[in-house]
């Protein structure tokens, strides 16, 4: 099996909906990855236990998304020197505003890169690890590149009339 390079963690399984927008990102640039359940709350120990192991498994960044007091991202990167990318997930109450200030506000001196609520954040949290991760891997800069033409490529120049 391929070491996992990229670690999806977030708070719930609710949040997997989401965040499968990053691991289908990673399968297409042909990143291996793991995903685990890990709260901030409701598992502390757990995520004190998965950050501090982070970086010695050899995981090269992860992509941490929450929803609602989303600590986890923040947590995570007070316990580990990966880059940690947040994904505020959209939450039922407030629609991820929560989330997202709850992640971005971090103190100085400890950062979590924060993306965008939602699919869209998480789909982007992964296109950052895989550019992070392309700068020393040649091989993945070319899919990367590959799958950025593919996007371009896709984008029709006029409106359709349907
Ligand atoms: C957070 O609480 C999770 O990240 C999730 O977004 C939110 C709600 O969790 P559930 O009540 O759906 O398990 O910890």
């Amino acid at each position: 099996m391929t070491r996992p390079l990229i670690g999806i963690v977030m708070g719930s399984q609710s949040d997997w909906p989401t965040m499968k927008a990053a691991a289908d990102i990673l399968d297409a640039l042909d990143i291996a990855w793991e995903a685990k359940i890990v709260s901030a709350h409701r598992t502390p120990d757990r995520m004190f236990a998965y950050a501090e192991a982070a970086a010695g498994r050899g995981l090269r960044a992860l992509v941490a998304g929450a929803g609602g007091a989303a600590h986890l991202p923040g947590m995570l990167a007070a316990k580990t020197r990966l880059p940690v990318l947040g994904v505020p997930v959209q939450s039922r109450a407030l629609s991820g505003l929560d989330s997202l200030l709850s992640i971005v506000q971090m103190p100085r001196g400890v950062p979590v890169g924060t993306l965008a609520i939602g699919e869209a954040g998480a789909a982007n949290a992964a296109l950052l690890a895989a550019a992070m991760l392309a700068t020393t891997d040649d091989g993945l800069a070319a899919r990367l590149e590959a799958w950025r033409a593919a996007q371009t490529d896709a984008i029709a120049e006029e409106p359709s009339s349907d």
